[in-house]
């Protein structure tokens, strides 16, 4: 081949590797080939050879990992030529496994992390340099495999390493809301993963590429099926298949999980009642926990969704959570599983403000929920809202696990069409001040245990995953799957960092498009805030499915899904008071936090309407109008989609054409979906005010009657 064409070849391998086709179905594995020559080769000549320590299947997974993702970003000459006189060698294994004098280097490291925690250094010895990847266990291992390879991935030095990284939550859980009929509930990327009518025997190869990416964020675990539960999961026909998932699962550390239906005992038990305090019910429990363990003696427990939304529970026998939770609790104690109850409750015959409902029927029992009892608290104390102020629950219950739902579906949030970074949502919540235990008791401390001393830990996100190419169906929300498990892995890090890794992982290194996306992706969580529901506005989307806007809704059958039960506009003003005067909600916060939100001087604008009913000249901190200033914030939102097109305009020459038409074509539907929110809210909102809208915002586009009239019968996830 003469100089010349060699040149070509190469140059169409370096520059144009990120513009050839790409689905996205590699998510942030990409191990795109290192375009920095100096760069990859700095790489190939620290890393010569591979040594595993240990044969378990999960120290041969990590083996196949770093093989693919050294292979793709060092190129065919990474040990394609294995040399005589190797000196830079990379070993991996745990404790165990590693030779004596390789232990002896790593010094007290394995006392400084926990079980699935790892170590990654760099020593030289006897003229040969070594980097070893150890951790106290194999799972531990492939945690610091995927990590080393990030460090690869996002371009940072592999010399003197010395990091020492442990989970700081126990349970790092995804939450499936999969039916067994492969619909998914809230879910806007195609059907359910997982192919139950082709389990056990036809084991799909995104089984292991789902447990893949999981693992290479800390995933630990995943529930199957919706909360919103079917008993026959709890049949040996889908145990069976249940089983087969979780052998795929379990070299890659993930547990399973599955729902519990309360009255199973019931509807597959044949027994005449659930109530928990009932013998037969309590041994039906304990006989179908040990049937699953038999088959899967990993299995992680139970998630339960108990007398909420039409759900059965122990309320239905003039039982309480308490019993619900500890049933179920020791029925799978023998086996060291756990049960999630969820805190997501609210009944239609109460007539107390729903965000007040939750609170008095867990944390008064505080302290009798059985040792493996988690309770898991969505949030906000509404429903997974664009913003909400985090739940009263975190912080105030010292004696009982308390793990985080937060969702990274879309179900409030413009579904897989808007792209919206949520890591900036999830960072506000963990970062709230809840006071319990003085200044400083943030969330992100209950949930890892610290601020009560707590030794069960965990959060769930709800997932957006399906069975689209591209898993998420919009390529940017693979970014929030990627966030959560980081968060849940540490949730002390920044949103920033987290796309910063995430970008470089999934697209370039290169700055020109690092900065302006990175910007873009940390400001879209405001701007679906400004155009949905600005100043504390929530739960005015449509009827059922959430899709759009839908303040005018007020003929449910539940008073509290109707959207105006939400917002209270009326010719005085607008907003739900929730302060003494009101339904004094901010009662259940610790007096410091109930302060700054009773106080219309103090409170953050970004949750005055959550927490007061103001008048529509109000005067905001701005000097505007609250009438003008909501307006404005309609038409904030609206131009920060526009920001996002034209940043992302300029990003073709970096991306490939599918991945960036993905996004481009979802960016317009956001847009002209922005557009649908300001004008069917200002329109809306505008009978109460009797206000002309402020300068600066766009006339809307049609009238409200034609807003109203919309209807979307098959809109997707309901
Ligand atoms: C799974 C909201 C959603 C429901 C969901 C429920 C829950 O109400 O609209 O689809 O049900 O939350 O979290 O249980």
């Amino acid at each position: 081949m003469s100089k010349k064409i060699i040149f070509i070849l190469s140059f169409s391998i370096v520059f144009c590797s990120n513009l050839l086709a790409n689905d996205g179905y590699k998510l942030w594995l990409q191990y795109d080939y290192i375009k920095n020559e100096s760069l990859r080769q700095t790489y190939l000549s620290s890393i010569e050879k591979l040594v595993p320590s240990g044969n378990s299947e999960t120290i041969n997974v990590a083996f196949k990992e770093l093989k693919t993702g050294l292979e793709g970003m060092l190129g065919s000459e990474f040990l394609s030529s294995p040399k005589k006189d190797v000196k830079n060698i990379l070993t991996f294994g745990a404790k165990t496994n590693l030779p004596e004098d390789v232990i002896l280097q790593l010094g007290n490291a394995f006392n400084e992390i926990n079980n699935e925690g790892y170590i990654i250094k760099s020593y030289a010895l006897r003229g040969k340099n070594h980097i070893v990847i150890s951790g106290n266990s194999d799972v531990g291992v492939l945690y610091g495999v995927y990590n080393f390879l990030k460090l690869l991935q996002t371009n940072k030095s592999i010399e003197k390493l010395n990091i020492k990284e442990s989970p700081k939550i126990k349970a790092r859980i995804l939450n499936h809301w999969d039916n067994l009929d492969r619909t998914v509930e809230r879910g806007y990327s195609g059907f359910s993963i997982w192919d139950w009518h082709r389990l056990p025997d036809y084991l799909d190869p995104r089984y292991t590429d789902y447990a893949r990416a999981n693992a290479s964020v800390g995933i630990n675990g995943t529930v199957l099926n919706n909360v919103n539960a079917n008993a026959l999961i709890l049949t040996p026909h889908y145990l069976e298949k249940v089983e087969a998932l979780a052998n795929v699962f379990r070299p890659y550390g993930i547990k399973v999980y599955l729902t519990a239906r309360f009255s199973a005992p019931i509807e597959i038990g044949g027994l005449k009642t659930a109530d928990p305090l009932d013998t037969d019910v309590i041994n039906w429990w304990k006989e179908k926990a040990s049937e699953i363990y038999k088959r899967i003696p990993d299995f992680g427990g139970f998630v339960v969704k108990a007398n909420s939304e039409g759900q059965p529970g122990p309320q239905d026998y003039d039982r309480n959570h308490v019993d619900g939770a500890n049933l179920l609790a020791d029925a799978v104690a023998p086996f060291n599983g756990i049960v999630m109850w969820r805190a997501f409750v609210y009944s239609e015959h109460d007539a107390t403000d729903r965000a007040k409902q939750a609170y008095p029927e867990f944390v008064p029992y505080d302290g009798q929920f059985k040792d493996n009892v988690m309770i898991q608290v969505k949030n906000g104390a509404i429903d997974f809202q664009p913003r909400e102020p985090f739940h009263p629950m975190f912080g105030a219950m010292p004696k009982t696990p308390i793990m985080m739902e937060f969702q990274i579906t879309q179900e409030y949030l413009g579904f897989s069409t808007h792209s919206v970074f949520l890591p900036t949502m999830y960072e506000e919540t963990l970062q709230a001040d809840t006071y319990q235990k003085g200044k400083g008791s943030i969330v992100a401390k209950d949930l890892d245990g610290t601020l009560h001393n707590k030794r069960l830990t965990g959060m769930a996100g709800v997932s957006n995953i399906g069975n689209d190419i591209n898993w998420t169906g919009n390529t940017m929300l693979q970014a929030n799957w990627f966030g959560y498990g980081r968060l849940a892995w540490d949730p002390y890090l920044s949103a920033e960092s987290i796309a910063d890794e995430w970008l470089k992982m999934t697209f370039t290194n290169d700055k020109k498009f690092i900065e302006p996306i990175k910007k873009m992706m940390l400001n879209s969580r405001e701007a679906v805030v400004n155009y949905m529901t600005p100043l504390g506005l929530h739960h005015i989307m449509d009827t059922g499915h959430h899709y759009g806007p839908g303040p005018w809704v007020s003929d449910l059958s539940r008073p509290e899904w109707n959207p105006v039960y939400y917002h209270k506009a009326d010719s005085l003003g607008v907003g739900f008071d929730r302060t003494p005067t009101g339904s004094n909600a901010t009662e259940q916060y610790a007096p410091e936090v109930a302060k700054v939100y009773n106080d219309l001087n103090v409170i953050s604008e970004k949750d005055l309407l959550w927490f007061h009913h103001v008048p529509w000249d109000y005067k905001l901190k701005n000097g505007k109008t609250l009438w003008d200033g909501m307006a404005l914030k309609y038409q904030e939102g609206v131009d920060q989609v526009k920001t996002m097109i034209d940043t992302w305009d300029q990003m073709e020459n970096y991306v490939d054409a599918e991945r960036y038409n993905n996004i481009k074509m979802l960016l317009n539907i956001q847009y002209k979906e922005a557009k649908w929110w300001r004008d069917a809210c200002l329109l809306y909102f505008q009978q109460y005010s009797k206000m002309p809208l402020p300068q600066g915002v766009e006339k809307p586009t049609q009238t409200l009657e034609y807003f109203q009239s919309l209807k979307f019968p098959f809109a997707p996830g309901n």
